[in-house]
Parts: structure tokens; sequence; C-alpha cells
């Protein structure tokens, strides 16, 4: 390396494990090295050293996990992680989800429960909201949600969320019950509380399945669906046919915004996430009362490997309930 710029190494420039220059190595516009390099004045950067004029490598080195690129080529060391750690997905986690979940790998619900709750902070709701949660697997979530909630009775949550919202209007209310709880268990209890058109937000999370239970069939298992109370599938002769919630409850005046999403793909995910938020906007707006239903992998409960789960969703339910808006 020589150049006009004189930059100087007193000696040498020692390039951890590789290079070494003897005498007046000099650099016009770079000097890049990988690891640790020592300069004239000492200066040991920890990565990467690029220069591009004299007082580079004449003791003002600095480069601390970034390159600087005058004309010169950068090296970045990758044989140790780096100094500052780049924003990853785990690090964007909402900081209201306060701990681990105990729900079963390959469960769709604890997707659905932070999209749920990345609307509330993009919202900037959180203060103002408060959660009535019915009885599933997903009930464990009041342990780890750093939202007010309230655990009711199985299938009563929309009537403890009408209660909650006629007392405190300017709170943002939501229930979470899965479709056991809701479709099984509460039926009429959602379909009055959209029919009087309470100002309310239902997140349904639908797997077909009394998970929490065992994995039995409920009202919402499609046909051909694998419970463990039709094994072989649900057959419609044995076990009649399936309830369409978020239909039924699209039917209904008073409602101001239904909508079926899923968390079966990355694409789902993020239009499942632009559906609760409008969910919860028409709230914000007094539009009526607002649902969407959320289909969720179920792998113990169908007795499908867990990599499956996704793909058996998507050739079941997905086939029978189409994802969209309804209203
Ligand atoms: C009145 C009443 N009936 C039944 C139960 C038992 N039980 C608790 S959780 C649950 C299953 C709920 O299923 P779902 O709402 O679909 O939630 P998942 O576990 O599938 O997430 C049942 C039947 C109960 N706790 N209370
Ligand atoms: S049983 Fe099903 S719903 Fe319950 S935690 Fe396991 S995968 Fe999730
Ligand atoms: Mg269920």
């Amino acid at each position: 390396m020589t150049t006009s710029d004189a930059v100087t190494t007193n000696s040498a420039a020692t390039m951890n494990g590789a290079v070494t220059t003897t005498g007046a190595a000099t650099t016009s516009s770079a000097v890049t090295t990988t690891g640790a390099a020592t300069t004239s004045g000492g200066v040991t950067t920890n990565s990467v050293v690029t220069t591009s004029g004299a007082a580079r490598a004449s003791g003002a080195v600095a480069a601390d996990d970034a390159a600087t690129t005058s004309g010169a080529v950068a090296t970045i060391d990758t044989s140790r992680p780096p100094v500052r750690p780049a924003k990853t997905a785990a690090a964007a986690k909402p900081n209201l989800i306060l701990g681990e979940h105990s729900l079963c790998p390959g469960c769709g619900e604890p997707v659905a429960l932070r999209i749920l709750l990345e609307v509330l902070q993009d919202l900037d709701i959180v203060q103002r909201t408060i959660g009535v949660v019915g009885h599933g697997c997903y009930g464990s979530f009041v342990r780890i949600m750093d939202v007010d909630v309230l655990q009711c009775l199985h299938g009563r949550a929309p009537a403890c969320a009408t209660g909650i919202k006629r007392v405190r209007p300017g709170v943002a209310v939501f229930t979470l019950q899965g479709d056991g709880d809701m479709a099984n268990e509460g039926l009429q209890e959602v379909l009055h509380a959209a029919a009087r058109g309470e100002n309310i937000t239902c997140v349904m999370l639908n797997n077909g399945v009394f998970g929490d239970t065992g994995g039995q069939q409920t009202a919402t298992t499609v046909l051909g669906q694998r419970t463990k109370t039709s094994i072989d599938g649900r057959d419609p002769e044995t076990h009649g046919y399936p309830i369409p919630v978020a239909d039924l409850v699209a039917g209904l005046d008073g409602v101001g915004y239904v909508a079926r999403g899923a968390v079966s793909t990355a694409g789902a995910v993020l239009q499942t996430k632009r559906m609760i938020r409008k969910a919860f906007e028409t709230q914000l707006n007094r539009g009526g009362f607002s649902l969407v239903e959320i289909l969720t992998m179920c792998p113990t409960g169908w007795f499908v490997p867990t990599a499956e789960g996704p793909e058996y969703q998507q050739d079941t339910m997905e086939q029978r309930y189409k994802l969209g808006e309804l209203v």
C-alpha cells in the first residue's frame, strides 16, 4: 500500500493476523483491515478500519462496526457479534407482552395475541383499554398481557364488555374468546351484543376445537376437520354443519365492522392485524359493534405434526371460512 498522502504507520500497520506492513507503509485513501487493527497511534478498532486520509491511520482511527468508505474498500468482521446489535424481529415485540406464553409449539393463538397488542400500541390506547377474556387456552394470556383485563364466565364476555362500555364509554373494550367460548357456550351473547349495536370489539380465535379441554369438536369445526370427537373428520350426517359466526354477525343491523383473518401465513398475519386495527377504529369512531374472527392453528387438537398446522388449516378451515372483510 503506498500513496502520496503519506499517511503513516510508524513502522507497521498490523492487521489482525493478516497483513503486516513495514517501514513507511502508507495509504492514500484506504487501509482496510479485518479484526482488530492497530495503527501507529495504537488505536484499536473493533472490527473495521477504513481510512481515507491522513488522520485515519495516524492515530485517529475510530471505527466501531460501521465502515467508512471514502473511496475505500470496507470489510466487515463477521467472525463475532457486532458491538451494536442490529434491530431484530424479536427485539420488536410489543412491550405489553410480559413473559413467555405456555401454549403448545405451533399454536396460532400467541400470534393473534401479539398483533392485537401491537394494534393497541399503534393506536396509543393501551392506557384506556379493557379486555374481557373468556375460557380456553388463550385464557392464560391474562398473566402475560400488560393490559387491564377481566376474565369472565365461559361465553359471557360480550355481556361483560357491554357493561364495562356503558359505564366507561371513553374506554376501548374488547373481548378475546375462542370458538368454543363464543360459538358454543355463548353464541347468544355475541349475537345479541351485535344486534344491540354495542360499541365494543369482539375477537374470536377460531381453531374449530375446544383446545383447552383436549380438542373436542365445536360448533365451528368444518366438515372433514379432525377433532377428538370427530377423529375421522366432521361428518354432517353425524355431527351436523358448522356455524359461521362472522357471517351470522355480519347479517345483523347494528354492526359496524366484521372481518375474518388467519395467522397461517406471514401475509395473513399482516392482513389480520389491519383488520383488528379497523375494528378498534370503528369502536373509537362510535361506529357500532365490531368483530374479527381469526383462524388459528391447533396442531395438538387436530392431531397433526406441529409444522403441518398451517397447511392443515388452509386445507380445511380456510376452504370453508373465506378470509376478508364481511362488513
Ligand atoms: C361453563 C363451563 N363449561 C365448560 C368449561 C370447560 N372449558 C374450559 S376451556 C374450554 C374450551 C374452550 O374452547 P375454546 O373457547 O375454543 O378455546 P381454545 O381452548 O380452543 O383456545 C372448556 C369447554 C368451563 N370452564 N366452564
Ligand atoms: S391445545 Fe391447541 S389451542 Fe391449546 S395451546 Fe395447544 S395448540 Fe394452542
Ligand atoms: Mg377453540
